[in-house]
């Protein structure tokens, strides 16, 4: 168990540490800037100005997600090498070339993304201002069909467009070269990403693990996913959110999971996935440190583990302590549950408020956990009951961050700074 403790402790280091970088590009008023904020949760990004000009890139970071703001391929003094070089795209996770939904594209963009694609690096297409799609008489869904079919011909890129990708805001282009061989074999091209995604996901078992692991490599090495996305209604961001996840490894993939901004019942979700995670990882480390005795009850946790745990939570939620106490009083008389919701997360995030917490909790989880968890922790009482209280005490809080964010997101309550 103290072996097990550790390899925890290490694997949360890490995740703690591990950096995510994604870099834009594409021309100027497609929409870089505002895709990044949307995607941080701040105005950390100037819009509607021209900085596609400038030869120098910004960069915006939340905890290690780390967006490059890139500017033009343009000028012949400032391309290839000397471009790669200077922003240090060789060492980037993931490229978004972002296109306006009403333009045709740059050759200077084409030009990167074709290098990019030769060091082998991923690029997500998106195309942005959806909302801005229209045609007399024609549906949306042709519209985004010819899009596909013009940005595929631009890109010298084979495609294969499906009914599924017009209700998705995705689709999936192949590469020229690949025509035919793997991935039309796989029938992978042209699926749709949501079907294919749930194609990749389904049946993680062992056997079929090689075979899904095969093609997602396949994807990231030949595939090229198209999103369509609108800054104005937030739609495609699901999709971009799953496109971008679908082609990360997974310490990376769970800090995009973790910091991005929630945009939907969807991410909402899969936040509360991710923090399920969190607090198994931080019940092995409650399970192997019991040191503050809690005053009434036969056992002991440590504080501070569960402490970074709630905080965790918090920060994955977007939740800010500010920002709360700022709403707690302004929705006290019109919500009074969403208040005493937000009282309830400030007061156990302190070690006070945790005490009291605890000792609530700790007499049922003591009497329930032991007897449970003893078969795995062998005599260690003590232990067994930390473990227990940290899964309690993290459920309840990931439960009431939950509902806030819901809330937040439901009633379209800016909680953003
Ligand atoms: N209608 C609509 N407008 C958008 C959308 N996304 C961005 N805009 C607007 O388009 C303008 C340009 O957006 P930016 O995010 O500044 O574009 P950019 O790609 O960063 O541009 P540069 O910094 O010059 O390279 C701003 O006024 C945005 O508000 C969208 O999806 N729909
Ligand atoms: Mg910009």
């Amino acid at each position: 168990m103290e072996k097990e403790a550790q390899r925890i402790k290490e694997q949360l280091e890490k995740e703690l540490n591990e950096k995510l970088e994604i870099a834009l590009f594409g021309q100027s008023g497609a929409g870089k800037s505002s895709i990044i904020n949307k995607i941080i949760g701040e105005k950390v990004a100037q819009t509607g100005v021209e900085t596609n000009k400038t030869l120098t890139a910004k960069k915006y970071e939340k905890d290690g997600l780390i967006f490059i703001d890139l500017p033009g391929y343009g000028t012949k003094e400032f391309k290839g090498d000397r471009y790669i070089d200077e922003f240090g795209l060789e060492n980037v996770d993931l490229f978004l070339y972002v296109v306006n939904a009403s333009a045709k594209l740059s050759e200077d963009d084409v030009d990167l993304f074709n290098e990019l694609k030769r060091m082998n690096k991923t690029v997500i297409i998106i195309v942005n201002k959806t909302d801005q799609l229209w045609e007399d008489g024609v549906s949306l869904e042709e519209l985004k069909k010819r899009k596909t079919v013009d940005i595929a011909k631009q890109l010298g890129l084979s495609y294969e467009v499906d009914s599924e990708m017009l209700t998705s805001n995705s689709a999936l282009l192949a590469l020229g070269a690949m025509i035919g061989t793997t991935l039309f074999n796989n029938s992978l091209a042209g699926m749709g990403l949501a079907a294919l995604i749930s194609n990749l996901t389904k049946n993680k078992t062992d056997e079929n693990n090689y075979a899904n692991e095969k093609k997602e490599n396949e994807l990231k090495n030949y595939g090229i996913m198209i999103i369509f996305t609108s800054c104005k209604d937030n739609s495609g961001f699901d999709e971009l959110y799953e496109a971008i996840e679908l082609n990360l490894d997974n310490a990376k993939r769970e800090k995009f999971a973790r910091r991005a901004k929630i945009l939907s019942e969807k991410v909402l979700n899969q936040k509360r996935e991710v923090g399920k995670d969190i607090v198994d990882k931080y019940s092995w480390l409650a399970a192997g440190n019991a040191l503050n005795p809690i005053p009434g009850v036969n056992v002991a946790v440590d504080l501070g583990i569960l402490l970074r745990m709630f905080n965790e939570i918090k920060e994955m939620y977007g939740l800010d302590d500010e920002e709360l106490k700022k709403i707690e009083t302004i929705v006290e008389v019109s919500n009074p549950i969403l208040a005493s919701m937000i009282k309830n997360v400030l007061e156990w995030s302190t070690k006070e408020g945790l005490m009291l917490l605890l000792k609530n909790v700790a007499t049922k989880v003591a009497v329930v956990n032991t007897a449970k968890y003893i078969p795995i922790l062998g005599t260690m009482v003590a232990a067994g009951a930390g473990y227990g209280i940290a899964q309690y005490a993290g459920n309840e809080y990931l439960d009431k961050c939950h509902q806030i964010a819901k809330t937040f997101l439901e009633e379209n309550i800016k909680y953003e700074k």
